[in-house]
């Protein structure tokens, strides 16, 4: 027994949460239930990530301030996670002053320090990301970590000596083999700390972005959202602000991440505590993505899975489980809805819900609802009370593992135990016959206390499930109260005790309900199609369209015609980089006068909420060519 500090990322509010974000925060909601099963103090922290250009661009796109914005994003996080049962103890925002505060804090006293420093930085800046590159890092002229387009950058910067800290950071990671889980993962950052490491820029200069945290010893500057962001795990627990609750809780035990924010975590965030002369973290767990078709899922890649369709569908416990089991941690997961409603069906339905069903019937049936009073020695509990005893073990390892897949699969062991062993003792047979009953009550009792059992050990997947097959049991108190330590001595179930059969806790669902095609409003003819006269053109010149930001003109050759047109990709693109690539236009587009330059076409991008990627020719091809 020990205290137990658990977080999840702080998520951006540029975007309402999807089923990744569920995903992470369930998690971390079962690791944080099976340490309390364990009986472990838990400190749970999720919350949200407020600052920064992501955040101000949505919020402009809204016509909103920043803060109005995030004020009403962070209420559709708060209400999925009161859907979804999350037992957070806390919920952090960066804009909370007692956050603001302990950033300002930091950034004077390392300032002081020396570890923060001035210098003119040149290079390259992924907007999407947040993060800067050097020439050398792009691949093809894009961000390495996320593909997406980058843009060059000239201007006075703070830095964070982050680069003298390497070769430290190293030996902690091969020291500590916890550290950065799975082994996959931590192979990657180690991989990623044999190129030189360089000091991390932590400042944006106002006049391009004034939304964050301003820096304290320099006014035209706010600090880099990251270097706000991480903080959030120590402001929590009350760093500078309460210093005994913070060394009671710090270091984390558990920060809980997704594969896509591993550097930060892994080189930033441990680097910035070491010049903070804080601990490091016990273990950052990086999982992997949840894929849709063997794509990452994101409402901007529009293949999100609404979380809360799912667990209204078919259930909240249903989702957190579905979520806990079929991803194996560290590794992608396909979601698929069909492997959804056949793992309800198999494991929930058939396997547990009717192991529950079975038990409290037969004890309605032939023991007129009441628990029996029996001999807890009895020989005909042998196998099932030995698997019993294997579960409650495995399921400590698992936890202490952080691996609530383990503990799923030694529970489920125990029910298809407790399934066989109906099979084995033919309790209705042993009804038929008087001189049987000592070994039906042994039956029969033996199957309702490894249901109490299971719902002590399940409570943390599926809550309220969990409390409705408590009920039916009739038993008292609640699955929350009872530690693992407490389901040691076997037998824990009063006699006398009422069950209480109720309806199937997952009842079946009709796999004809999965996906049904939803009509389509949307379809163009063949014909209709058709009439676009789609191109492929060369970019031969281009410049800023004076008085718009986002717009640029370009001269095109398309075959043996020039063309101008003009397209809003000027934040996206540099200018040198546009020369002499070729692109796709719509060709026979009515001219149109944009900001008073004539547009004789148009071009094709790809773009979502926050980024935009040119469509081109996969090769070279002549100008002018068809697009077909
Ligand atoms: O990165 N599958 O916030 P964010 C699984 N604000 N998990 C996924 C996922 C997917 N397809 N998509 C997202 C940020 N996630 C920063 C964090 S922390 C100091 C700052 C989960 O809103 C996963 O946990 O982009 C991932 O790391 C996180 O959402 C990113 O959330």
């Amino acid at each position: 027994m020990g205290t137990f500090y658990i977080t999840t990322p702080i998520y951006y509010v540029n975007d309402e949460p999807h089923i990744g974000h569920a995903y992470t925060t369930i998690m971390a909601d079962v690791l944080a239930r099976f340490h309390r099963l364990a009986g472990d103090e838990v400190l749970f922290v999720t919350g949200t990530d407020e600052h920064g250009q992501k955040v101000d661009e949505a919020a402009k796109k809204r016509n909103l301030s920043p803060q109005a914005h995030a004020d009403e994003m962070v209420g559709r996080f708060r209400d999925l996670w009161r859907v979804l049962d999350i037992s957070n103890d806390d919920f952090i925002r960066t804009t909370e002053a007692r956050h603001t505060h302990v950033v300002t804090e930091i950034l004077q006293r390392i300032y002081d320090a020396g570890e923060i420093y001035a210098d003119n930085y040149e290079g390259w800046y992924c907007i999407p990301d947040e993060r800067f590159w050097t020439e050398k890092d792009l691949i093809a002229g894009n961000c390495p970590d996320c593909g997406r387009p980058t843009v060059k950058i000239s201007e006075k910067n703070y830095f964070f000596r982050m680069g003298k800290y390497q070769d430290w950071l190293i030996e902690h990671i091969e020291t500590h083999p916890r550290f950065i889980r799975p082994e996959k993962r931590r192979n990657e950052i180690l991989g990623f700390l044999r190129q030189p490491l360089g000091d991390l820029c932590i400042s944006r200069p106002k006049s391009r972005l004034e939304w964050g945290i301003p820096l304290p010893f320099d006014e035209n500057y706010v600090c880099y959202v990251w270097f706000d962001a991480l903080i959030n795990y120590i402001t929590a627990p009350g760093y500078l602000a309460d210093v005994a609750r913070f060394e009671h809780w710090w270091p984390a035990s558990c920060h809980l991440i997704g594969k896509d924010i591993l550097t930060t975590h892994c080189v930033y965030w441990p680097t910035m505590l070491k010049a903070m002369g804080a601990p490091q973290p016990e273990t950052i767990m990086g999982h992997g993505f949840w894929l849709v078709d063997e794509t990452k899922m994101g409402k901007s890649l529009g293949n999100a899975v609404r979380p809360l369709d799912l667990a209204d569908k078919y259930g909240v416990d249903a989702f957190r489980y579905f979520l806990v089991r079929a991803m194996t941690l560290g590794q992608d997961s396909d979601f698929s809805e069909v492997a959804f409603v056949q793992r309800y069906n198999t494991e929930l339905g058939n396997e547990l819900g009717n192991l529950l069903n079975r038990s409290v019937v037969m004890a309605a049936r032939y023991l007129d609802g009441v628990v029996p009073n029996i001999d807890r020695n009895h020989a005909a509990l042998g196998a099932l009370k030995a698997r019993t005893d294997l579960t409650l073990a495995a399921v400590g390892e698992a936890i202490d593992a952080m691996n609530p897949n383990a503990a799923l699969d030694a529970i489920w062991r125990l029910v298809r135990e407790a399934n066989r062993f109906v099979e084995v003792q033919t309790p209705w047979n042993l009804a038929k016959d008087a001189s049987k009953r000592a070994e039906l009550e042994v039956t029969i009792y033996a199957l309702l206390e490894t249901m109490r059992q299971l719902a002590v050990l399940l409570f943390p997947v599926i809550p309220s499930k969990a409390r409705e097959i408590w009920q039916q049991l009739g038993a008292t108190g609640s699955p929350e109260d009872i530690h693992l330590d407490d389901l040691k001595p076997w037998g824990g179930l009063d006699a006398n005790g009422e069950v209480a059969p109720g309806d199937p806790v997952f009842p079946r669902i009709e796999e004809v309900d999965v996906a049904k095609a939803e009509p389509r409003e949307d379809l163009i003819s063949f014909s209709e199609f058709q009439k676009l006269d789609l191109r492929v053109a060369k970019i031969e010149a281009a410049d800023r369209v004076a008085g718009a930001d986002r717009l640029l003109r370009l001269q095109i050759r398309l075959g043996d015609e020039q063309r101008q047109i003009v397209a809003g990709i000027a934040e996206h693109y540099a200018i040198d980089a546009l020369i002499g690539r070729q692109i796709v236009v719509v060709a026979n587009l009515q001219p149109a006068t944009i900001r008073g330059v004539e547009s004789q076409g148009m071009l094709l991008a790809a773009s979502d909420d926050r980024d935009l990627a040119l469509i081109a020719p996969d090769g070279e091809i002549s100008t002018g060519a068809e697009v077909r």
